[in-house]
């Protein structure tokens, strides 16, 4: 939670309650133009705004010769985090980062994994917490419904200008039912967990006795000694016609033509492992990581010169394109990232993701000493 101010709108009530803040401009996240955000990035507070006007397996061995199931050792080291692309801002300059090592998920966390979670502990995703009808007189029910952000493609061609066109916010969507009410899991068991707000990633990895990453982690993991490469697997995009990752094909976001086989979310490790063993580290769904994000962190580090260890992202956090909503750093891609309009499936690329939101197209991973 970042505010409690009381407004009248109780679609603000219902917002606020969600950890966002009363920076709710009409259309106004969804509509910038297309370049200066990722275009499968969800846009909060828009999202939130227009439900107002609608509604009224591996083992690894590390160092110490220790093993740990699903797991890989990522032996540390330096390496040159970001990118200098022109079309990631945030990521910018590229700056030299040591990290020391860490195990690392071989792949992001499954459906089957997140049930034994559920299971085990009783525990509610955000995405499936009604808000107290009593702390909001007078706000509809249908404002207090549960739900979370769901990806639909529309028919046709749209306007790329408005997030909106292919974002919606639907009562009722959560991890067992990530498209809505009617969807389900069944199937999907070795797919990713999807609509996992940052809290629940959290939730999970207590009772794993793991962590997040850090997003240096992350990247050190991803680029898999490929240092200073475009993509976790070198530099040509789709090496020999074989695609790599799970991204976006065709014409966005209306025709999706699966070139590489999926349309939507793949099972995990359905691509070649990058060269540290590891599984999607590009594309597929965005991974939560730990850090803050501030799109000028990096420019941060590299003014402090020398080389930044370990470093553990900003102090706080601060999105000009959303300036009331305070954000964590997510990385990786998803399934809808194109080439077109957004390449951050790149192991330089940034995303960000408000921490009280999941997606369809979010999961995570984790880390452990
Ligand atoms: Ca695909």
């Amino acid at each position: 939670m970042h505010h409690r101010v009381l407004v009248s709108s109780t679609l603000l009530a219902a917002v606020l309650a969600r950890g966002c803040t009363p920076a709710l401009r009409a259309g106004q996240s969804g509509t910038q133009a297309a370049g200066e955000r990722c275009l499968t990035e969800v846009p909060v507070s828009a999202l939130r705004n227009a439900v107002h006007i609608k509604e009224v397996a591996l083992d690894a061995t590390s160092a110490t010769g220790q093993s740990r199931k699903g797991m890989v050792w990522i032996k540390g080291g330096e390496f040159w985090m970001g990118s200098d692309d022109a079309n990631f801002p945030d990521a910018k300059p590229t700056h030299k980062v040591y990290v020391d090592g860490f195990w690392m998920d071989k792949a992001t966390v499954t459906n089957a994994q997140f049930a034994e979670f559920v299971k085990a502990t009783g525990y509610v995703t955000v995405a499936e917490r009604s808000l107290d009808p009593a702390q909001y007189p007078g706000a509809s029910p249908d404002m207090l419904k549960a739900g979370a952000p769901v990806f639909t493609a529309p028919a046709g061609p749209v306007s790329l200008n408005n997030l909106l066109n292919w974002w919606r916010w639907q009562p009722g969507a959560n991890w067992r039912h990530p498209q809505g009410p009617g969807s389900d899991i069944q199937g999907a068991e070795n797919k990713p967990v999807v609509e996992i707000a940052y809290d629940d990633a959290v939730a999970y990895a207590k009772w794993a006795g793991k962590r997040l990453p850090t997003e240096a982690e992350w990247e050190f993991a991803a680029r898999g000694g490929l240092d200073r490469k475009t993509y976790v697997w070198g530099d040509d995009p789709v090496p020999g016609g074989k695609h790599m990752a799970n991204t976006f094909q065709g014409h966005f976001p209306d025709k999706n033509t699966a070139e590489d086989g999926f349309t939507g979310l793949a099972p995990v490790c359905s691509f070649p492992v990058n060269s540290y063993g590891l599984c999607d580290m590009s594309g597929n769904v965005w991974q939560w990581v730990s850090d803050w994000y501030r799109p000028d962190y990096y420019q941060t580090l590299a003014a402090e010169g020398g080389i930044a260890r370990n470093p553990q992202g900003p102090a706080n956090s601060y999105d000009p394109s959303e300036p009331g909503v305070p954000k964590r750093v997510q990385k990786g891609g998803s399934f809808l990232c194109t080439d077109q309009y957004c390449s951050r499936y790149r192991p330089g690329g940034r995303g960000k993701g408000d921490p009280s939101t999941g997606a369809s197209h979010v999961g995570f991973r984790l880390v452990t000493n």
